[in-house]
């Protein structure tokens, strides 16, 4: 039976994980969270995921497993024909595994707060702080790419999946010039050039819609 995916379409973390079954050929039974309808704070949810973040999957025997990069590297793990978006070699994976973490540290802990003040506390205004950081992330970013195709080196990986997730969302509201990141700027359209990419495209417009809507509100 396919694993089961508990998610939103437009959070970027989801988008991580559907971009990577895409890319492993892997269908998951997708299942829509109301997160309006707190849908995430019921019972049977915390019961899967005490934590009530999505994405949460839930796979054979009741096994379930939460945050989007712990989710990517057991699909890969578990269900991919190859190592080739997540390597068995110990220092390219270590790699990817840094910038796994850069994303959910740095990039997505920015653009989380970002999307709260503006979802949820009704803001129409990115606090300064908040911009402050994904404009450090993105260069911090632009530096990893200097010399390399993607983000982990000569290879697409899923340090990849991960950060164009997030930063694709966060520069809808926050954009990058050109001249400035140019590595920042080629790997993105590299990113949206992949096949798998088609996965993260309808949330990424669906976010993307919901976050101007609310910056344009007076
Ligand atoms: N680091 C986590 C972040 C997950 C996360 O914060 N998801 C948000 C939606 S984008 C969420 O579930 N928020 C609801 C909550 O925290 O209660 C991941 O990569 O999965």
């Amino acid at each position: 039976m396919a694993p089961t995916l508990y998610m939103i379409q437009a959070s970027p973390p989801v988008r991580a994980v559907l971009i990577t079954a895409k890319a492993i050929g892997l269908d998951l039974n997708q299942k829509d969270i109301n997160f309006f309808q707190d849908e995430h704070l019921k019972p049977h949810f915390l019961k899967l995921n005490p934590q009530h973040t999505i994405p949460t999957l839930e796979d054979e025997d009741g096994f379930a497993v939460w945050d989007s990069h712990a989710i990517m590297t057991y699909l890969v793990s578990k269900y991919a024909k190859d190592d080739s978006v997540y390597p068995q070699d110990i220092k390219k994976r270590a790699v990817v595994n840094q910038r796994l973490f850069f994303e959910s540290g740095v990039i997505f802990f920015h653009m989380r707060n970002i999307a709260r003040s503006l979802l949820v506390h009704c803001q129409n205004f990115i606090n300064e702080d908040d911009r402050d950081g994904m404009i450090e992330g993105f260069g911090l970013l632009e530096k990893l790419l200097e010399g390399k195709k993607w983000a982990a080196g000569d290879f697409v990986s899923l340090a990849d999946y991960s950060l164009i997730s997030s930063v694709g969302t966060a520069v809808t509201i926050i954009p990058v010039d050109s001249e400035e990141y140019p590595n920042l700027t080629a790997w993105m359209k590299r990113c949206e050039e992949l096949p798998e990419y088609a996965a993260n495209a309808k949330g990424l417009k669906e976010a993307a819609e919901m976050l101007k809507l609310r910056l344009t509100r007076k």
